[in-house]
């Protein structure tokens, strides 16, 4: 696929740092093409040049906003080497094949920052030169396109270093940059359309994303920018809404955490789980995870961890759910789930997740490592006399796995591989732990012998105190308040077990 050139069309904005680009394509014996200002720089420089009026037939017309948009043109640039139809009818039209084509566009941006009036800056929408990057970039497969005056050092060194003749490779790599260059400059004409009247009329792009009927609430535009498809096969259910696809990314991180466990359900309701087991079979895991919150559940978002057998699925049917995600739904499990019209029905592809997350902070973006840190038994050491049971410490890592998942500040009291309960995004530790034992017992749950897992240190020992009232027989932690050790002294007087991590899991 070594290719050498014997035509190019140049028709630049910037004429600096042309002149050895033009000068060596001379040498090599490539054909020049050029556009008014550019062929008579190129003239000036005395290397023969075909003024592009010559090939089309046509003078430049309308102030120049025409004056490359020709077949003659076009066809030159698109027309495919390898078939006998196109070169045919290149033959049948005589038109020259074009090698090679040099474009750098009008300065959009540069013109609009100058303050430039609404006339100028509209001149300065490029459309023959983004139409002659985008031809030449489409047939990169014959064509090299360079596409701005950036490339022309990386254009002489390939001339010089190949002789005039560039590889496939070479031709896809200018073809990437070609495009990144008018998604740029198409990107900077809509910014300066949007933000006209000093108001964003769109607030994002919607040809970019998937737009939503609205964003967190019906007043709000909204716009998910993502490929939703690569990580979820939608069987069956309206649109996804904002808040869906924000309970849909936190049921998935959470869910993540027990892959390699046995049948586990959860049920979500404002990105935090209010019900989660783990059990023998998914349909008890099913039962006991509704029965954690069963007035929250309604309309949850339901996620499990094994293909959904038809047993799950007639328990799931008599709630009212917005999502239900699975890795699969049996046939039978799928009829009866469709029969609710709404009810979307999401299959989990094996697609991993990003490792990263992006959000928006003041006028800018914070981007940050997921935090992929599970805490493992190996992870703990042990800060009481009290050693915790073989059970205990599995629910500790059990709770411990919910807890790094719902909104802190969190406090998370588990038993028997269950949630009873969790205090979500209260602004003290205190008010988490009150908030989980209160619904723990609203629900009926016996907190003795149950686990509280918390996401970051205890300041003083109130929490284990109020813990200890409750029934609670074992504590993990990260651990690292100065005052850690009122806590420890605690537990020992009381006979609780503690455990520190030394990984503090916020989530905000
Ligand atoms: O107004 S245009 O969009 N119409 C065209 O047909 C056209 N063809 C090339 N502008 C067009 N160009 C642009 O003209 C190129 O992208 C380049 O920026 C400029 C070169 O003009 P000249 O050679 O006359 O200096």
């Amino acid at each position: 696929h070594s290719k050498k050139a014997a035509a190019a069309l140049v028709s630049v904005f910037h004429k600096d740092g042309l002149e050895p680009v033009v000068q060596k394509l001379h040498q090599l014996g490539v054909v020049l093409y050029s556009t008014g200002g550019t062929e008579r720089f190129i003239r000036d420089l005395g290397i023969p040049v075909v003024p592009v009026e010559e090939l089309t037939g046509y003078p430049s017309i309308l102030g120049g906003r025409v004056k490359t948009l020709h077949p003659k043109v076009f066809g030159g640039i698109l027309g495919r080497r390898e078939l006998d139809s196109d070169r045919d009818q290149l033959k049948q039209y005589d038109i020259p094949e074009l090698d090679i084509v040099i474009v750098d566009l009008y300065p959009f941006e540069k013109t609009v920052a100058e303050g430039a009036s609404e006339q100028d800056i509209i001149e300065k929408i490029d459309i023959g030169g983004i139409s002659l990057i985008r031809a030449a970039a489409k047939n990169y497969k014959d064509v090299l396109c360079v596409s701005s005056m950036e490339d022309y050092q990386p254009l002489l060194e390939l001339l010089d270093t190949k002789a005039g003749e560039s590889d496939l490779e070479d031709r896809q790599a200018f073809a990437t940059r070609s495009f990144a260059v008018s998604s740029h400059y198409d990107a900077a004409i809509f910014n300066y359309f949007n933000r006209e009247g000093g108001e964003s009329k769109l607030r994002l792009s919607e040809s970019q994303g998937r737009t939503l009927r609205y964003g967190e609430n019906p007043h709000q535009q909204g716009v998910f920018y993502g490929d939703f498809d690569a990580l979820f096969d939608q069987l069956h259910g309206k649109a996804l809404s904002y808040n869906n696809l924000l309970d849909i990314d936190a049921a998935v991180n959470l869910m993540s955490e027990f892959i390699q466990d046995d049948p586990t359900f959860a049920i979500l309701k404002h990105n935090n789980a209010c019900g989660l087991a783990t059990r023998a079979t998914l349909s008890q895991a099913y039962s006991d995870a509704l029965a954690g919150d069963p007035v929250s559940a309604f309309g949850g978002i339901l996620i499990c961890n094994r293909p959904m057998d038809a047993e799950t699925a007639a328990k799931v049917h008599e709630l009212f759910c917005e999502v239900v995600i699975a890795p699969g739904f049996h046939d039978d499990a799928l009829e009866i789930l469709k029969g609710k019209k709404n009810r979307i029905l999401l299959v989990q592809k094996p697609t991993a997740l990003p490792a990263t997350q992006i959000r928006t902070c003041l006028n800018g973006i914070l981007y940050q490592d997921k935090d992929l840190k599970t805490d493992t038994a190996a992870d703990l050491k042990v800060a009481t006399k009290k050693t915790p049971s073989a059970l205990e410490t599995a629910d500790l890592l059990f709770a411990s796995k919910i807890c790094k998942h719902t909104k802190s500040n969190t406090i998370v009291l588990a038993k028997n591989k269950q949630l009873c309960a969790s205090g979500t995004g209260q602004t003290s530790r205190v008010d988490a732990l009150n908030q989980a034992i209160h619904k723990a017992r609203s629900f009926d749950f016996d907190l003795e012998g149950a686990v509280m897992a918390s996401d970051a240190f205890f300041p003083f020992p109130d929490c284990v105190e109020i813990a200890h009232q409750a029934g609670i027989q074992s504590v993990i932690q990260p651990g690292g308040s100065i005052k850690d050790q009122l806590s420890i002294d605690f537990c020992d007087e009381n006979g609780l077990s503690m455990v520190m991590t030394g990984t503090r899991h916020f989530k905000h």
